[in-house]
């Protein structure tokens, strides 16, 4: 009957697509991810900022009218990875996504980095998520 129909339904409603990607995900440590391919330009993307250290594009699936990623070139694949001699790096992202966010999002904005299968994160190297340009709601699902 209609019952699993239903059922799916009421899953994806919980359930976006974003958290199914993380649920798939896999952190294996040797595997190749999109944004080494990015960083590579094996793989295009809408990039707005590059430096020695890190690149920023714009996420291909926005979850906001303003949404771009800011990565480091070298890989660190989540938060929880990262290690004392990465601080200075982690104080660079922060401070370009905040550099990049002050040319067009003067009304505010949200930064965020999914950790884990719990943090929701798909791809295994770090990114900040800079999202803004409407409101955002507290607290994130
Ligand atoms: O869920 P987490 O925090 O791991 O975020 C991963 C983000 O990467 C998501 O917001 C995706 O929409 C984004 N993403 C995934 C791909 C991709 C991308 N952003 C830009 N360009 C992308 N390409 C070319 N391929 C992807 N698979």
């Amino acid at each position: 009957g209609n019952t699993p129909l239903l059922t799916r339904k009421t899953i994806s409603r919980h359930f976006s697509d974003e958290v199914e990607k993380a649920r798939n995900a896999q952190f294996s440590p040797e595997s190749v991810t999109i944004f080494e391919r990015i960083i590579k330009k094996e793989i295009p993307a809408d990039i707005i900022f590059e430096d020695d250290l890190c690149l920023a594009f714009r996420d291909v699936n926005p979850q906001a009218p303003t949404h771009f990623l800011v990565i480091p070139k070298r890989k660190i694949a989540m938060l929880e990875k990262c290690e004392a001699s990465d601080k200075q790096l982690l104080g660079h992202l922060l401070f370009t996504a905040a550099e990049l966010a002050k040319k067009n999002l003067r009304k505010g904005y949200r930064v965020v980095i999914n950790n884990g299968v719990e943090g929701s994160q798909s791809v295994y190297h770090l990114h900040i998520h800079v999202l803004g340009g409407r409101q955002m709601t507290w607290p994130p699902g």
